[in-house]
């Protein structure tokens, strides 16, 4: 049997979107973090909004637009030109520590991988330049292309469009449970990686395969 092609989710399972707080610290000092965290759940409620609405705003607009929201929910203010400074640091988000190893043996190992994210063309062209994943990932398919977002099951058709495989033989590794639902929702395999502690949403059972990190998907696999 031929290997599995392996398709990631980027933010928050290569590289750590509340990171960003590091730099929304200069202007909001001891706040920075539950700002970051509800930007990121806004920026994913409104993926999810559009989605519902059948309408499209692409990544970068919906992460900007939920910026404005978290900053007017704290009641914090930023000026536009350090508004554009912050989107210009979610193009150069950290990698989480053990995704280059993991990502290497996975590569030795012989398989297809490849960035499967929400993010736009251009977004997810940046991160991986400035993330080092261009060596290892032989490209990105993104949601942009079905002017959609995850969860709903033509995203994830993409995966087999893009790779000419079928559903059943891709697997999606995403630390988003949301994420994973849609994946095994659409016929795919699926790997949660636990980054949030073991809090996978109620709504199910977590897959089958669980880790910690991709390192620990590498000796799985
Ligand atoms: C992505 C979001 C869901 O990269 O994290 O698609």
């Amino acid at each position: 049997v031929a290997q599995e092609t392996l398709v990631f989710d980027m933010y928050g399972t290569l590289v750590n979107v509340i990171g960003i707080q590091q730099h929304l610290q200069q202007w909001i000092r001891d706040d920075a973090e539950r700002v970051s965290r509800l930007w990121r759940q806004k920026q994913l409620e409104y993926t999810f909004l559009l989605t519902l609405l059948g309408r499209y705003e692409d990544f970068e607009q919906v992460t900007r637009k939920a910026l404005d929201y978290a900053l007017l929910a704290t009641g914090h203010t930023l000026s536009d030109e350090h508004k554009v400074q912050l989107m210009a640091r979610y193009n150069d988000l950290e990698p989480f520590p053990d995704v280059h190893e993991g990502l290497k043996t996975l590569q030795q190992k012989k398989y297809p991988l490849i960035v499967f994210s929400n993010g736009t063309p251009t977004m997810l062209r940046a991160l991986m330049k400035s993330a080092q994943l261009e060596a290892v990932m032989e490209g990105f398919i993104s949601a942009d292309s079905a002017r959609a977002y995850k969860p709903t099951r033509q995203v994830y058709q993409l995966t087999s469009t893009h790779t000419g495989r079928p559903l059943h033989e891709i697997r999606l590794i995403s630390s988003n449970p949301f994420d994973i639902i849609g994946a095994m929702n659409a016929g795919m395999q699926a790997t949660w990686i636990d980054r949030s502690g073991g809090i996978f949403d109620t709504l199910g059972e977590p897959p089958p395969m669980v880790v910690k990190t991709l390192v620990e998907l590498a000796e799985k696999l």
